[in-house]
């Protein structure tokens, strides 16, 4: 029976167990800029003991920022401040893989090229409250439809980002296709009603994931990029008609593919980073998606380690995805490996700020000393 210590085979890594770092927004990069600096490496290198770490999203252009102080992967500086973070994870043993972001119509002017309005596959104004550079929090703007000639230029973003995070050091990286953020926008209907070949019937509107997918795997080799998706998710205001048919056409396309690993977030977590609700009569990806898929499969969203022990055990997925554990359990696996107490998160230091809630929750070495 496999348990969720074993090593795990990712293409051509080596996983030293099935306990994932989540990718977690944190709002803390260096600034100006949005560049890592010696803090997040000090964050990062303590949660070297995951199996594999996958970064905070990180825009691949100014224009798929949405958020104050969330790191970049688009300039110079910001390659050499995520060498930092590399170096640090590797000398303290670990793996880590940077997730690629564009938020789509999540953003706000302040944060835009030029002031201009944040882009979507159609202007449709989500509901809700955005963050301005500032960390002001206001309603949203109205987003502007993107040019079907400008699609080639953001995969081509994403292209130049991925080549920038192997340049950084990172083991591979992920492609941020959840949480209603652009290539999820690009995937639902609630926020895609496009006639061009983006829009309309599913082939249509997984075409830009797809493509983006391809273009990075051209900078890394298949089996070193992962694609983040969240069937059901109804954070950032998401919805889609049929997303059993969606999920499933996509997820087979990636398994054609053969990419490194395809990592679902439960429908249980429908609210994402919003909020602690979990929903425990909602369906499994396990039970949904997991036959559509052949590669290797990562589940997250509200685990406990009674249930993480248990999905493993039974084969439903092929690692776990932690994310609020591993912010205030920098050891998480060796915590769950001998049932040792766990530090309790809090949510008010989630976002922005600096040590506090960041670097200084303690391992468990320390606490008994
Ligand atoms: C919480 C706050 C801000 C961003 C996601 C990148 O949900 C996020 C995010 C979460 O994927």
């Amino acid at each position: 029976m496999t348990s969720l210590f074993d090593t795990l085979k990712l293409g051509d890594l080596e996983l030293k167990n099935r306990v994932i770092m989540a990718p977690l927004t944190r709002m803390r990069s260096g600034q100006p800029g949005n560049i890592p600096h010696a803090l997040n490496a000090e964050y990062y290198a303590q949660r070297a003991s995951a199996g594999l770490i996958i970064s905070e999203a990180t825009q691949i252009s100014q224009q798929g920022q949405g958020y104050p102080a969330t790191p970049g992967i688009h300039s110079p500086e910001q390659v050499a401040g995520w060498k930092l973070v590399t170096d640090a994870v590797h000398k303290a043993g670990g793996k880590i893989f940077l997730q690629l972001w564009h938020v789509g119509r999540i953003s706000h002017s302040s944060h835009q090229p030029n002031g201009g309005v944040p882009v979507a596959p159609s202007a449709i104004t989500p509901s809700g409250m955005v963050f301005t550079a500032d960390w002001k929090q206001l309603p949203y703007e109205p987003p502007r439809a993107l040019e079907n000639s400008e699609l080639a230029g953001i995969v081509a973003d994403y292209k130049k980002a991925a080549q920038n995070a192997k340049d950084a050091g990172f083991d591979g990286v992920e492609v941020h296709g959840a949480n209603g953020y652009l290539l999820d926008q690009f995937l639902q209907d609630g926020s895609n009603q496009r006639s061009d070949n983006y829009g309309g019937s599913i082939e249509n509107r997984a075409r830009l994931l797809l493509e983006v997918t391809d273009a990075v795997a051209e900078v890394w080799g298949k089996g070193r990029v992962g694609v983040r998706l969240s069937p059901y998710g109804t954070f950032n205001d998401m919805s889609d008609g049929d997303p059993i048919a969606l999920f499933t056409y996509v997820l087979e396309q990636l398994s054609a593919r053969q990419i490194g690993y395809a990592h679902l977030i439960e429908p249980r977590s429908t609210s994402a980073g919003g909020n602690d609700a979990v929903l425990e009569e909602a369906p499994s990806t396990s039970a949904l998606f997991r036959k559509s898929f052949k590669g290797v499969f990562l589940s997250a969203g509200g685990y406990t380690r009674e249930n993480a022990l248990e999905v493993v055990e039974k084969g439903e997925a092929d690692a776990v995805v932690f994310g609020r554990l591993f912010i205030s359990n920098p050891d998480l696996p060796e915590r769950l490996k001998a049932n040792l107490p766990l530090n309790r998160y809090d949510r008010a230091t989630f976002y922005g700020g600096a040590e506090k809630g960041y670097t200084d929750y303690p391992f468990a070495a320390e606490k008994a000393a």
